[in-house]
């Protein structure tokens, strides 16, 4: 056997960015042999579990992991050309999201990412199509201007959802915009003495199929969304080698496991339950609520409706920010075999907080209340039309360098050229 050209590459992008998904996508179609893709699996070299775990998520079209440390996981495949046979060994390690927030929010920049970069041979910069922080326009913000010269906050007061007045935000360095975020990052890149010029940089943006029709391309996205970060790849084009993919690798929505106010029946019957404690996950979900909410469910004469939107905002929080199974709280509960399963593998993973806690907390919620609760869920059309789908049909990219829509090996082909 010849052997493999080495390839390394960073994976960049900000928690959420669509990193993982894209990689267990990437796993998926190089190990298939049907797969409409130039690059294939050649040899299995070294750990694979992390890959086969991120791939059997997107398989079940369950969200990916999430990874919050601030350690990576290495991700090394051997590879070769479907046709010509030649072998390439592409490493790309998983960062985690944590930490590119930290370069932007304290400057810190882990040793093993610049290791990493010092021996890269380019990058793929992430950003996810529905999950951007906006700028505010100078326009917008004449309130805010009014404010800083007057030197009265009381100016700019905000009403939160609940209708109640509040002071004004301060500023802070995490809400700041995508784009400024991600043009320090490449400016970190950039400022590196090892940095070499002529930087070959994909830039991603996934989740494209949330992304309106009426953008013909990513660039045009870019330009309108990111204009700056547009600007300053456009003004270090000796720096930075540049193409522009839109990519969808999960290939569409997953139902959503967030409450909607339909979700909810005989809300009142539920309601009683919550205030009256009558169990124990009753007795807990009561306590997790605000003082507010809480008041609100208490007060006579309220309408189904008001107790939707309350509920809706409390346990949605509760769905996002707890741990819901406890062995005490449950007793009593009839688990259907489905959450039965998914509860012993989350037990077993004990992952942070996140996507498939979330999930998770919903059936366990569902099963607890199921004259209360549906199993109804947002998306759910949008998911049963993904699942129709063969899976190698799932991913589809679009760009000016693509010239198989389906092959979501692309941009790394591109890379390596
Ligand atoms: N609709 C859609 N959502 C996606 C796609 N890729 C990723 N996502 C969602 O975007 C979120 C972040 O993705 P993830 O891969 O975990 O990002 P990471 O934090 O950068 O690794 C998850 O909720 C995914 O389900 C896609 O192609 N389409
Ligand atoms: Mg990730």
């Amino acid at each position: 056997m010849n052997n493999p050209t080495s390839h390394q590459f960073v994976l960049i992008g900000l928690p959420g960015a669509g990193k993982t998904s894209f990689l267990a996508a990437l796993w998926y179609m190089v190990n298939q042999p049907s797969a409409d893709c130039q690059l294939e699996l050649d040899t299995l070299d070294g750990e694979s579990k992390y890959l086969n775990e991120i791939r059997d998520a997107w398989l079940q079209y369950k969200p990916v992991p999430r990874n919050r440390a601030l350690s990576e996981k290495l991700v090394s495949m051997l590879l070769r050309n479907r046709k010509t046979k030649v072998p390439l060994a592409v490493t790309i390690p998983d960062p985690s999201g944590e930490s590119f927030r930290l370069q932007w929010t304290s400057r810190q920049f882990t040793t093993q990412y610049d290791e990493h970069l010092r021996e890269a041979n380019g990058g793929i910069l992430f950003v996810h199509s529905d999950n951007i922080a906006a700028p505010l326009r100078i326009d917008m913000a004449e309130a805010l201007i009014e404010s800083a010269i007057a030197h009265d906050p009381s100016i700019v007061e905000t009403i939160d959802s609940d209708g109640v007045q509040s002071a004004p935000k301060r500023w802070d360095i995490e809400t700041s915009p995508t784009q400024v975020q991600l043009v320090e990052l490449l400016q970190f890149i950039l400022g590196r003495d090892y940095f070499r010029p002529g930087f070959r940089l994909a830039v991603v943006i996934s989740a494209w199929d949330l992304v309106d029709q009426s953008v013909a391309d990513p660039s045009e996205w870019v330009a309108k969304h990111l204009p700056l970060l547009g600007q300053f790849l456009d003004s270090n084009t000796d720096a930075f080698e540049v193409s522009l993919y839109g990519v969808s690798a999960q290939g569409g929505r997953y139902a959503s496991s967030l409450f909607t106010s339909g979700d909810f029946k005989d809300v009142e019957t539920f309601v009683k339950r919550l205030i009256e404690k009558s169990d124990p996950l009753s007795n807990w979900l009561w306590d997790q609520l605000d003082k507010a909410a809480q008041a609100t469910l208490q007060e006579g004469g309220q309408s189904p409706e008001t107790f939707q939107t309350v509920l809706v905002r409390c346990l949605n929080s509760v769905l996002r920010s707890a741990h819901i199974f406890d062995e005490a709280r449950f007793r009593g509960v009839k688990l259907h075999t489905e959450t039965k399963e998914e509860l012993r593998e989350v037990l077993a993973k004990k992952p942070d907080l996140g996507e498939e806690t979330l999930r998770l907390n919903r059936q366990l919620l569902e099963d607890a209340f199921p004259q209360n609760i549906l199993n109804t869920k947002q998306f759910a059309k949008e998911a049963a039309e993904l699942q129709s789908k063969a899976p190698e049909r799932r991913v589809l990219l679009v760009g000016m360098d693509v010239k198989n829509r389906y092959d979501i090996t692309e941009p790394l082909q591109w890379l390596m050229q």
